[in-house]
């Protein structure tokens, strides 16, 4: 009775095993650019980012690339660009709302000022 438990337990593991794997074949990893200045900027778009569909988010501040793990069946390329758009930031893509850049912290203001914090 014992061997066949274990049997049966294996065999589960191995459906579950091989689920994780479909499951994980179906992201996507891209990178692009967003504009932005600082460290705020970073955690402004990778949080516009915390949304479902996507696994991974990391924006780098000194070469402005962002690269995002997500799975095109829950989230397109274009609905992520928007979101990162919607926070006030810049992609190569889709613009930021002018209203939603001005209230962006001053020093966060990478159009005007693309370098502060660099000086
Ligand atoms: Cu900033």
């Amino acid at each position: 009775m014992k061997s066949i438990q274990i049997v049966f337990i294996g065999l589960l593991l191995f459906l579950f095993s091989n689920q994780v794997s479909a499951q994980k074949a179906k992201t996507e990893k891209v990178t692009f650019k967003v504009y932005g200045n600082c460290p705020m900027c970073k955690s402004r778009m990778e949080t516009a980012c915390d949304a479902k569909g996507i696994k991974m988010a990391e924006w780098d501040v000194d070469t402005k690339i962002m690269t995002v793990v997500f799975n095109p069946a829950k989230i397109t390329l274009e609905q992520i660009h928007q979101l990162i758009a919607d926070s006030g930031h810049d992609t190569d893509l889709k613009k930021a709302n002018d209203a939603v850049y001005k209230n962006l912290p001053d020093c966060c203001l990478y159009r005007e000022k693309p370098n502060t914090h660099h000086d």
